[in-house]
Order: C-alpha cells, then sequence, then structure tokens
C-alpha cells in the first residue's frame, strides 16, 4: 500500500499494489508514455510476483537503466522524446545494457515493424491490445533469458578469478604474475615510469618442513603470503611464483621505494613468528630487488633471481638491489 503522495494507481492496479513482490524478484521496467498502460501492465505483472518500475518516456529509460538496470524492459514504440527503436539502440550501445531483454509492446501491427524491432535487437514483440496471460508468459521468457545471463557472466567470474590464483595462499599464480608482468613492462617502456619487481624466497624452508610437516609448512606459506599482501599498495601485486618463492611486481616504484617495502616486510617477517597449528615457527626471507623496465621481461625476472641468489650466499634474511 502507498501512502500520500506515492504514484497515481489507477483501475485493477488498486487491488494489484498491495501484491508485494518477493525480495529478490524479478524487476520489469515499463516504458510507457500512456499512464493507463503503466497501470494496467503493472498490476498483471505484480499479480505474477514481478516488481515494477515505470518509465513515463525514452529519456527517463535510458536513465534508470544506467542507475538500476533492471531485467526486462517492456517498451512502447511511438512516444514523445525517443522512440522505442531510439532506446534500443541506446541500449545496444551500451556494454553494460545490451544485454537487457526488450519486449516492445506497442500499437504499431505492421510486419514491417515487428521485423524493425526485432532486427534492432528486441528479444520479442507484442502488440495492443494484448492477452493478460501471453502478456506474463513473454515478460517470464525473457526474464528466464536474463536469469541465464547472469548465470553465466557469474560462472565466468568464478572461472576467471579461479584461473588466476593460486589455491594454496589465494595470491596470483604464476600465469596471472606472467600476464601481469607483461602488461607493466609494456605500460613502463611507454610511459618511460620505473618498474621494480621483488623476488622473495623463504629461507631454509625445507627446514620447517622436516621439522614440522608438510601441512604446517603449508599454513606457515599461507601466513607468509597474507603478511606479504597486506604490506602491499593497491596496484602492487603479489604472486606465487614457484614453491617457496614468491614475486611481487611494483607498477611506478623505483628502486628506493621497491627496497624499502622489502626490508619493512623481511624485518616484520624476522620479527614476528609464523602461527602453524598451535606452534611459533620462526622463519626468515631473502629477497632480490631489480629495477625496471630493462630490456624484456625474463630479463627482467632474471636479474631479481640474480640478486636473491646473491643475498642468499651473503647470509640469507637480506634483500639485495
Ligand atoms: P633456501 O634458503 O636456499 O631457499 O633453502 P630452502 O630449504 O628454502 O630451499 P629448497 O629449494 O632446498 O627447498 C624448498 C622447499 O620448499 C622444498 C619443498 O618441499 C618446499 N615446498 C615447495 N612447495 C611447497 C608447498 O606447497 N608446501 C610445502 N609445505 N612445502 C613446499
Ligand atoms: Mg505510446
Ligand atoms: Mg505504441
Ligand atoms: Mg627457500
Ligand atoms: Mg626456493
Amino acid at each position: 500500500p502507498r501512502g500520500p503522495g506515492g504514484p497515481a494507481v489507477i483501475g485493477p492496479a488498486v487491488t494489484a499494489a498491495t501484491v508485494t513482490a518477493a525480495p529478490g524478484a524479478t524487476t520489469v521496467l515499463i516504458t510507457d508514455d500512456s499512464l493507463v498502460i503503466r497501470a494496467v501492465v503493472r498490476s498483471h505483472l505484480e499479480a505474477a510476483g514481478y516488481h515494477v518500475v515505470e518509465a513515463v518516456d525514452g529519456r527517463a529509460a535510458i536513465a534508470h537503466c544506467r542507475q538500476t538496470p533492471p531485467d526486462v524492459i517492456l517498451l512502447d514504440i511511438e512516444m514523445p522524446g525517443l522512440d522505442g527503436y531510439e532506446v534500443l539502440e541506446v541500449l545496444k550501445a551500451d556494454p553494460l545494457l545490451m544485454d537487457l531483454p526488450v519486449v516492445f509492446l506497442t500499437t504499431l501491427t505492421d510486419m514491417d515493424n515487428v521485423l524493425r524491432g526485432l532486427r534492432g535487437g528486441a528479444h520479442d514483440y507484442l502488440k495492443k491490445p494484448f492477452e493478460p496471460a501471453e502478456l506474463v508468459a513473454r515478460v517470464a521468457a525473457a526474464a528466464h533469458v536474463k536469469k541465464l545471463q547472469d548465470q553465466l557472466r557469474q560462472r565466468n567470474a568464478e572461472l576467471d578469478l579461479l584461473s588466476r590464483t593460486d589455491a594454496l595462499t589465494g595470491l596470483s599464480n604464476r600465469r596471472h604474475l606472467e600476464f601481469v608482468l607483461a602488461h607493466y613492462h609494456a605500460d613502463s617502456v611507454r610511459h618511460q615510469d620505473p618498474l621494480s619487481v621483488l623476488l622473495l624466497d623463504i629461507d631454509h624452508f625445507k627446514r620447517v618442513n622436516d621439522g614440522y610437516g608438510h601441512p604446517a609448512g603449508d599454513v606457515v606459506l599461507t601466513e607468509f603470503a597474507s603478511r606479504l599482501r597486506a604490506t602491499l599498495r593497491e596496484g602492487d601485486v603479489a604472486g606465487r611464483w614457484g614453491g617457496e618463492e614468491f614475486l611481487v611486481v611494483l607498477p611506478r616504484t623505483g628502486l628506493e621505494g621497491a627496497f624499502a617495502l622489502a626490508e619493512r616486510f623481511r624485518l616484520d617477517v624476522a620479527a614476528t613468528p609464523m602461527r602453524a597449528e598451535g606452534v611459533e615457527i620462526a622463519v626468515t626471507v631473502s629477497g632480490g630487488c631489480a629495477l625496471g623496465p630493462l630490456g624484456t621481461v625474463a630479463e627482467l625476472v632474471g636479474r631479481a633471481d640474480t640478486l636473491l641468489y646473491s643475498a642468499k650466499g651473503a647470509g640469507r634474511n637480506r634483500i639485495a638491489a
């Protein structure tokens, strides 16, 4: 029920307006310049459990879609200002809105218009006067397509995240690091910005596994990774390069900044033992810190690796730059 000041409710909508859509209900945007059509369509859709919003013209519909995209758009063709075809064209040109199913609902019943609508990318085309049950069924079909699209998008996002994440530590995996390196390296060359790469390796990690067991070693790696992540700024990317070796990409960062960050992390690791399965396990870390872009990505990472090797040779628990 609406209080005073709410939208006018006409005819059958008086009862339908008392039907409350379930949370997460499918939202249908009715775009029509006719108040009566909007009210009648609203009443049928609300009775079928849809959440309904209204736009009085094309411009309002587009603004609404950009703010809060609905699941289905019911679109009149003849309206003052933008007509339905023009609205459809704007939606199809917007990457964020192009997949929203549009169902035309119009008094233009000739085949030229039907074909123009469908060829323009409309999901469906309904003629006024409409059969309420058919309207609801066609909206349901459009909503189903939208739901499948959303599921696909969600699934793709999950797979994308999985494909670039290291399963143990949750940091970037090597594949994603290679991608990020290539991207930032090209940027660094193009803009003549510095790019630093830090290669970190836990000292004598074999002793952790030998002394506490492999599962405890895994926990140490995980805690090491989350402490490394907490050290970084936005835009820095840390990942697992190999077993107990981590690589950090620091875009637009010179050697001084990268070395300072590496030292801060090294000292933090040395000062505070890792906690694994109720025991404290003290570890230290060595690192090589290289300033790029240098020549190629491989040369840049190779330089960090050489420096890491020299840090190990010099006694470990140190960063070489
Ligand atoms: P250094 O100071 O020279 O780096 O010595 P280190 O013992 O750390 O180096 P080494 O390369 O000899 O051994 C690395 C060890 O890391 C051996 C390997 O079993 C262990 N390791 C690699 N990946 C994992 C993992 O995912 N989990 C656990 N628990 N151990 C791992
Ligand atoms: Mg109209
Ligand atoms: Mg019309
Ligand atoms: Mg090691
Ligand atoms: Mg190693």
